[in-house]
């Protein structure tokens, strides 16, 4: 290798900077176009949430948000870009024994790249191994190129400054233009086919019909006011919490369902065989235990499904059994008693359709689990790939070493939709509405408090079930000036809602939802 002794740091630094972009930019599109290419930025993202720190699960179950999911990645990208500026200034340095090392350093990043990629179940190792000989190709090339025209500038800034027009100059910012517009082309345009590619449509045009359906939904069960969460949420709208920083989008053709552990008959279900099994509907209010008080990471939907305890009955549990465990494709894990199930009206679903639809990727397909009255983290297991049979005392499922309770029953709870935070409204008769849940005991009372005024009792929405959560809505008489409105719910066991504030973890938040409004 030639000498590219480059004495300007920030030139340096950004030819390393372009090498590694451009090369993060390829790789993103090899990714979006290839099924089976691993993004590096994504498997780095994904090693970075399986290795966390204990204790930051407060800060990574809110990354893991689905608005905060890209922030993750955007710094994982960026830490690569920095690393790469430094390494080009390491190999601007110009001795071969420094460009050696820049390489090497190149090398270790996209090693890192690969080792993270083959964790992951559904990136196809060979193509890994391409795209790692591809980006470390690429980076190789963009940062010899850009070093000699950073020298070829240098060395005219040195030389007699009349001679016009510098096309030393015009070259490099030129290229580096060209090379930093294609970095970010080929990056955005490999993400998008990745998300695209997730979204289309499932294999399966719809599950089969249901032996049982769900009951027409009740008169009244949905309340007509403007701005109110809908009684039943559209899959686009739905929540989305989970550890995956892509949408996981598995083959439904090769799929396969294990019933392990503690179990007479172990089994094992194809896809056509899981739907084969009598499919039942039921509607089933979820929520996140991250979910803040007055937070949307909570929703209702009709889920379609075999039950859990047909397929549970025909594996034949052991007396000993005391837990079972939802694992997904990528290991990840969720456990709950099996006395949970011991209630005959607590039916847990294998769903493979939700609202009709199958089951989204985003949402687990192609079967997820769906246990009424459970907090997401321990039980509603999407991407669904084998049920253990095992003892509460043997096995640890994914949040709990990370400070999450091991039990994780919903808590009652209570949000006002409208008016919204900080709302101005005039004077007069105004509707405050909502949704209040205690999954699987019902809601039975929910009441407004207006400043330190008397709890008044809503109206509530005829319930669907137990499972389900409800509407509700109070007509205020509201006079001018700025008023506090407060919501709390009693469940269907005559239990109201608990008022100390507490954060979500280590078993889900408590407190009152509470928002200021103006009226003028
Ligand atoms: N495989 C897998 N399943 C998972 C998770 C996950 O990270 N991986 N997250 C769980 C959590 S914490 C919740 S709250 C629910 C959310 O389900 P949803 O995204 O369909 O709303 O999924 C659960 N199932
Ligand atoms: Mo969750």
């Amino acid at each position: 290798m030639r000498a590219m002794h480059v004495r300007s740091w920030v030139l340096a630094a950004a030819a390393g900077l372009l090498a590694g972009g451009v090369a993060l930019g390829v790789a993103e599109l090899v990714a979006g176009l290839v099924p089976g290419a691993p993004s590096p930025v994504s498997e780095i993202g994904a090693l970075l949430i399986a290795y966390q720190p204990r204790g930051a699960e407060q800060v990574v179950v809110s990354l893991l948000g689905k608005a905060d999911k890209p922030v993750l990645t955007i710094a994982v990208a960026l830490g690569g870009l920095l690393l790469s500026a430094g390494l080009g200034v390491v190999a601007g340095a110009g001795t071969p024994i420094r460009w050696a090392a820049a390489l090497t350093g190149f090398g270790a990043l996209g090693l890192l790249a690969l080792v993270a990629a083959f964790r992951d179940p559904l990136v196809d190792p060979l193509l890994a191994v391409g795209v790692f000989a591809l980006s470390l190709g690429v980076t190789w090339w963009v940062l010899s190129r850009l070093l000699r025209l950073a020298v070829a500038l240098e060395d005219r800034r040195k030389g007699p400054a009349a001679e016009m027009p510098d096309w030393s100059r015009r070259r490099f910012i030129g290229n580096s233009l060209g090379l930093g517009l294609a970095a970010l082309a080929s990056g955005a345009v490999g993400r998008t086919l990745l998300e695209v590619r997730a979204h289309e449509a499932a294999s399966i045009e719809t599950p089969p019909a249901p032996v049982e359906t769900a009951p027409p939904l009740p008169a009244g069960s949905s309340l007509d006011v403007p701005g109110i969460t809908p009684l039943v949420v559209p899959n686009a709208d739905f929540y989305r919490i989970d550890t995956q920083l892509l949408t996981p989008r598995l083959d439904a053709a090769s799929w396969k369902l294990t019933v392990t552990g503690m179990v007479d008959h172990p089994l094992t279900f194809t896809y056509a065989q899981l739907l084969a099994m009598p499919l039942h509907e039921e509607y089933i209010t979820i929520q996140c235990v991250s979910n803040e008080v007055g937070g949307d990471l909570v929703g209702n939907a009709l889920w379609r499904g075999v039950r859990l305890r047909d397929v549970l009955d025909k594996a034949g549990v052991q007396p000993g059994a005391t837990q079972i465990v939802g694992r997904s494709f990528d290991g990840w894990t969720a456990g709950f008693p099996t006395a949970w199930l011991a209630e005959s009206d607590r039916e847990a679903l294998i769903a493979v359709a939700m609202n009709g639809q199958p089951l989204p990727p985003a949402h687990g397909y192609p079967a997820r689990l769906m246990v009424p009255g459970l907090y997401g983290y321990v039980s509603a297991t999407k991407w669904l790939t084998n049920i253990q049979l095992t003892t509460l005392d043997s096995f640890d499922a994914y949040w709990v070493p990370l400070g999450w309770s091991k039990l994780g029953p919903i808590k009652t709870a209570s949000r006002i939709d409208v008016p919204t935070v900080g709302a101005n409204m005039k004077a007069g008769t105004v509707t405050v509405a909502g949704v209040a849940w205690a999954p699987d005991r019902g809601i039975s009372n929910v009441e407004l408090q207006v400043d330190d005024g008397a709890w008044q009792p809503a109206r509530l929405s005829t319930p669907i079930s137990r499972t389900t959560w409800v509407q509700w809505l109070v007509r205020w008489q509201a006079s001018g000036g700025n008023h506090r409105l407060r919501v709390r719910a009693t469940d269907g066991a005559g239990q109201l809602q608990i008022e100390e504030p507490h954060e979500p973890a280590p078993n889900g938040a408590t407190g009152y939802h509470t928002i200021g409004v103006t009226v003028a």
